[in-house]
């Protein structure tokens, strides 16, 4: 394929298939109705997010790339998503079209190599001197002295405090990668193992399954356990201070080789899963493990199927 493309059209025909198929299934055609098109370019204008708000509530989005159709997802209130019939539930589930709350599969693992640290910058990332503020739920008014996490686990309950986290954290060099294009890279973190911590709260931690990490706000990302567990961190400092609050005071996790949708800032629950979940991102067609150096930004596909359509 040679030229340029304007996939304008073939993004807004797929977001267009994508409602329809829900209107089928709903009987609802006017309540998906797209409200209110935009167009969104991410990671250095090489994805385009085609949204529109939906009469019905909630949202529908085709990610594309380079005219290819990367992802498409819906995301609906409860109460809509409980009328949809059955072989339309069948047809979501075959794989362009995400439901609300879970993974459509079990999400498949390309067997490449992972980035180490002084690789240079990931594909698609671009470095920036200073950290981009995002809250999704809203900066919190106030933030507590010390940290509190809540860990709920299929044997119970326990707790990593401010204590545990001081006892095991180390100041190492980190990057945070955001999956809108922007990397801080070596910056210098004061972050506890996420393992070292859980052995000293008393958890006796699986290594199958899934970390989902909520902040006191109510955004939340979900994490495979054995990434966490083998490159995961609390950290509660940064650059030789305690952690500010834009930063996610008084603990957030870093995972540097994970996208930072998963670096859940303002951290006060974990919870070890045996099943996947989708987190805030993830339900809106954000991959379910994010990791950077194979680029997992998004459900579904990967790049590389880019490059093998353009052949
Ligand atoms: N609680 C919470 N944590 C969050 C987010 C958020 O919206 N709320 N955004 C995530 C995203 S998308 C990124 S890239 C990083 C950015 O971290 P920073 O705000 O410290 O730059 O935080 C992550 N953690
Ligand atoms: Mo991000």
């Amino acid at each position: 394929m040679t030229g340029r493309i304007d996939s304008r059209d073939e993004a807004r025909a797929a977001l267009e298939g994508l409602l329809r198929l829900l209107g089928e299934g709903l009987g609802l055609e006017d309540g998906l109705e797209a409200a209110d098109y935009s167009v969104e370019l991410l990671a250095r204008r090489r994805f385009t997010v085609h949204s529109t708000p939906l009469r019905s509530g909630g949202e529908a989005r085709v990610v594309e790339a380079r005219g290819v159709v990367l992802a498409a997802a819906a995301v609906l209130p409860a109460s809509v998503m409980a009328r949809i019939d059955a072989s339309t539930r069948e047809r979501l589930e075959k794989g362009t079209v995400l439901r609300v709350g879970d993974a459509v599969e079990p999400p498949v693992y390309l067997p490449r190599p992972v980035l180490e640290p002084g690789d240079g910058e990931p594909a698609g990332q671009k470095a920036i001197p200073r950290f981009v503020t995002y809250a999704a739920e809203g900066l919190p008014k106030t933030v507590p002295s010390g940290a509190a996490i809540r860990v709920y686990t299929p044997q119970g309950t326990t707790m990593i405090d401010q204590r545990i986290l001081e006892e095991t954290a180390e100041w190492l060099v980190l990057d945070m990668h955001c999956v809108t294009g922007w990397s801080v890279e070596g910056k210098l973190w004061l972050a506890a193992p996420l393992r070292e911590a859980l052995r000293l709260a008393g958890v006796s931690v699986p290594w199958e399954g899934w970390l989902l990490a909520r902040s006191a706000g109510g955004y939340a990302s979900v994490v495979p356990l054995e990434e966490a567990l083998e490159h995961g961190y609390i950290a509660v400092g940064l650059e030789g201070k305690p952690l500010g609050r834009d930063r996610g005071a008084p603990a957030r996790l870093v995972l540097p080789r994970l996208y930072g949708w998963k670096h859940t800032k303002w951290l006060t629950e974990i919870h070890l899963l045996e099943a996947y979940t989708d987190g805030y991102w993830e339900a809106r067609g954000y991959h379910e493990r994010g990791l950077v150096a194979l680029e997992e930004r998004f459900k579904i596909r990967n790049p590389e199927l880019i490059e093998a359509a353009e052949h």
